[in-house]
């Protein structure tokens, strides 16, 4: 039987605009290269379809600078779909861009109408149940609010908690499989994965946290060897993507993709 927590027939994704100098970012290391952004995109798109599934390429939205990190705007489940609502004022208007596909995949699509807020990047489901990780993006009315969707859904949620200084809950951690977590110490220090199997990224690897299980592989940005060789020998088929770019916006593999 399929598991919905890493086993998909379809992804959506979104190309990079040549506005993306304007994307958010915690610290300025730079700004990102489009052509750089676009051939990364390009082999994270490939790897996605590798495994047999459907990826629908979104057009790229100048007015949008961040609008590739679609992981952002939604939540898919299997039973619906879920618009969120962006604690970044400049990526609210995301949503409304995201929402035509949505429906055109979806019957059942319900949407965070507020006042809370809640990204994404934030939530990390799970085989058993929805982790959704408070940050400077995603408030307790925001988690509030989507547990109640859930609910109706069969779903429990935990709320939990994203370090100080982490973008989102996932860019310290990611699902391997059911019940196996790759996160970084300081995540994992928090217990918030108990009774979960936690593989932890190498010291000094903490970018590598945010990877993607999808179907039969694991896409990881590229550069962090030592969690390569962890994940490889624990029986992973591991494709690296070049994440250079799209890092200098603090965004990963999990950001690119809606995954259903
Ligand atoms: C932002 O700050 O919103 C974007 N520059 C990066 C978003 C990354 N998204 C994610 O981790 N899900």
């Amino acid at each position: 039987m399929q598991n919905p927590s890493y086993e998909f027939t379809r992804a959506i994704t979104r190309r990079p605009a040549s506005s993306i100098a304007d994307g958010l970012r915690a610290e300025d290391m730079g700004n990102p290269d489009l052509e750089g952004m676009l051939a990364a995109h390009a082999a994270y798109v490939s790897a996605l379809r590798s495994t047999g599934a459907e990826v629908i390429e979104l057009p790229p939205l100048e007015a949008f600078p961040d609008a590739q990190f679609v992981e952002d705007t939604a939540l898919c489940l299997p039973q619906g779909a879920i618009l969120m609502r962006p604690g970044a004022p400049s990526r609210l208007g995301e949503v409304a861009e995201m929402t035509p596909t949505l429906r055109a995949c979806y019957d059942d699509v319900r949407e965070i109408t507020g006042p809370g807020h809640i990204e994404g990047g934030d939530i990390l489901v799970t085989g058993r149940e929805i982790l959704v990780g408070r940050s400077d993006r995603t408030d307790a009315a925001g988690v509030a609010e989507l547990a109640e969707i859930v609910a109706e859904w069969g779903h429990s949620l935990r709320e939990v908690f994203t370090p100080p200084g982490v973008l989102h809950f996932k860019t310290d951690c990611s699902l391997m499989d059911a019940e196996t977590i790759l996160a970084t110490k300081r995540l994992d220090a928090s217990g918030c994965f108990e009774g979960y199997r936690v593989l932890h990224v190498a010291e000094g690897e903490e970018a590598a946290a945010n990877a993607i299980r999808f179907n039969n592989l694991v896409l990881m940005a590229a550069g962090f060897p030592r969690t390569a060789e962890m994940l490889d020998k624990a029986g992973y088929e591991i494709v690296e993507i070049d994440n250079t770019d799209c890092a200098l916006l603090d965004g990963g593999m999990s950001c690119l993709s809606l995954r259903f």
